[in-house]
This record gives structure tokens, C-alpha cells and sequence, in this order.
């Protein structure tokens, strides 16, 4: 199978999925609707035939928000101080032992404080019993998300989520306001598109050091760029893939990373998009807020639940932009 249409379909697959939960979101949350959204014709590509009734029948969530779903749970094991175990039970309630292979892995988890100040794409190791291990994954006191994302043997890609508090003086950190570029690590990445809500939007990330385009980004987990967004409120959770693939003869290494991503209801949402250049991964990250056309620039807050910020550069660290 063509590995660029096989990314290319996977990203478009958790577009769908995200569509999927629109309408979900729409009489759940206080979300702001978006009009009448309409797929277009990649969505019909799959089988689609309107979010509407595909909501209605398939009732599902966006990824992350479920402890368990489809007969599969997180269940977080006791470990010892510092390291993170969990398994995953299947529908017959033991612990799941055969994985498909996803980007280069079998596991693949992501953490995330809950204020969205901290965050890390880490890989467990699995023992014999199909208890999962990954030491220190967290970076501080807190509620930290852990997010489960993972193909079961036979079974569908999920993403599973379970809350973990790491005791310490909490501090409360605000998102950064949105921006369109940032810093990290004396690279700057780029965000040109912004994700609008029940549709497919393209955003891409071009990354730059000291001034001039990286062209020689280094594939990680199979491609050169893993975005993923969490919304702000729930850390409802969004994997997605560039277009292109490393190797596929038509995808430059650098400086752009291309994304289709679809995100299931206005308000902000935190990017994270890891990157791997000279041997390290990095991760740069953006606020952006879906539906930017019915907030004030330069406000985080067009939903209820997304409180505006009462200070820049909280998050202690370089590579936070701010405007
Ligand atoms: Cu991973």
C-alpha cells in the first residue's frame, strides 16, 4: 500500500471522526455552533453521508475524553514513584497484549497537564503481561491527561484518557494568547491556517533556524511532523499527520509540514507539533482559536469555558508565543 495515501487517509479518517462528534458537541457543550457545516467530497470518500445521521448512529466523542470505550479501558497500575504504568483491559476484560503497529509503535502516549502548560508524546514499554511502563513522563505537580493512543490487534484506533494528579504546590498557569509563530529551542515554526470548526482545514507549519528554511527535517515515527491539539476546557484530543510521507518522492524534508485537521466546535485549542531535526525532537506549540472570525483578535475567550488570560509568558520556559 502507497504510505503517503495511507497517512494522507488516517489523517482524513480522524477528520471524520471529529466531524462525527460535532454534532455531539453542538447539544453538549458550550460550544459555539458553526452553520450548517458541510463536508466536502474527502468525507464522502469515506463512506460519509452527512454528520448529521453519522452522529446519531455512531454517538461517538472526539478522542481522549473516555476512560473506556468500545470495550477497551486505561487502567492505570501502581508503579514505582515517578514511573507511569497502565494497562489496557479488552472487552473480556483482561489486559490487552496484541497491538497493531502505528507510527513506527505499538503505544504511543501523550501527556498534557490539564491547564495545557505542560506536554509530552512519550513511548511505553510493555512487559510480558501487557503492562505498559514509561518512566517520569509528567514534568511537574498537577492534573496531568494521559492519553492512550493505540491500534488493538483487530480492533479500531483508539484514544483513551484518564486524569493523573502529581502532588505538589499547583500553580495555575493561563494559555498563552493566540500567535502565529513561535520559539523553540532557537528554532521558529510558523502557523499559516487556522482550524475552523466541522471542517477541514489545512494548516502548515514551516520551520525555520537562525533566520533560514530547515530543509533537511529528519522523519520521526514516520513522518516529518505529529500535531496534535487539545481544546481547551475538556482536552478533547486531535492526532493528525502531514500530507506526505518521507520518502514518498514527493514530500520535501522542510521547511513546511502540511496538516489537514478538523476540530469538532469553535473555541481555543493548544497545537503541539513535534518536529525532529539534527538528531532531537521538538516540540513547538501555538494557541489557536477555531471560528476566528466570530472572536476579537487577539482573545482566547470566545467560548464560556475558556477564560481570557491575565498574563503572557506564564509557562516559564522559551518557545510559548505571544503576541
Ligand atoms: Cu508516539
Amino acid at each position: 500500500m502507497n504510505t503517503a495515501m495511507k497517512l494522507s487517509g488516517f489523517a482524513l479518517g480522524l477528520a471524520a471522526v471529529f466531524g462525527a462528534a460535532y454534532g455531539v458537541g453542538q447539544v453538549a457543550g458550550p460550544v459555539t455552533p458553526a452553520a450548517e457545516s458541510r463536508h466536502d467530497d474527502t468525507m464522502a470518500g469515506h463512506g460519509d453521508t452527512g454528520h448529521g445521521t453519522e452522529a446519531g448512529a455512531s454517538g461517538r466523542l472526539p478522542g481522549g475524553l473516555l476512560v473506556s470505550d468500545r470495550g477497551y479501558t486505561l487502567v492505570p497500575v501502581t508503579a514505582p514513584s515517578g514511573e507511569f504504568a497502565f494497562r489496557i483491559a479488552g472487552p473480556d476484560g483482561g489486559p490487552v497484549t496484541a497491538y497493531d503497529v502505528a507510527h513506527d509503535r505499538r503505544m504511543h502516549l501523550i501527556v498534557a497537564r490539564r491547564d495545557l502548560s505542560g506536554f509530552r508524546h512519550v513511548h511505553p514499554e510493555q512487559d510480558p503481561d501487557g503492562t505498559w511502563r514509561v518512566a517520569a513522563p509528567f514534568g511537574g505537580p498537577g492534573v496531568w491527561r494521559a492519553f492512550a493512543d493505540f491500534t488493538p490487534t483487530g480492533g479500531e484506533p483508539l484514544t483513551l484518557g484518564v486524569d493523573v494528579t502529581v502532588p505538589g504546590a499547583l500553580t495555575d498557569r493561563p494559555l498563552p494568547p493566540p500567535a502565529t509563530s513561535t520559539t523553540v529551542d532557537g528554532y521558529t515554526v510558523t502557523l499559516a491556517g487556522s482550524p475552523q470548526p466541522g471542517r477541514t482545514a489545512q494548516l502548515t507549519l514551516t520551520v525555520s533556524r537562525d533566520g533560514a528554511p530547515v530543509t533537511d527535517l529528519e522523519p520521526y515515527l514516520g513522518a516529518y511532523g505529529h500535531l496534535v491539539a487539545l481544546r481547551q476546557g475538556d482536552l478533547a484530543y486531535l492526532h493528525v499527520h502531514p500530507d506526505g510521507a518521507p520518502g514518498d518522492g514527493r514530500t520535501p524534508p522542510g521547511p513546511a509540514v502540511t496538516f489537514r485537521a478538523e476540530v469538532p466546535s469553535a473555541g481555543a485549542y493548544r497545537l503541539y507539533l513535534d518536529f525532529k531535526h539534527g538528531g532531537v525532537v521538538r516540540t513547538a506549540e501555538f494557541t489557536v482559536l477555531a471560528d476566528a472570525a466570530t472572536a476579537p483578535t487577539g482573545s482566547p475567550a470566545p467560548t464560556p469555558n475558556a477564560p481570557a488570560p491575565t498574563g503572557a509568558a506564564e509557562h516559564g520556559e522559551p518557545g510559548h508565543g505571544h503576541d
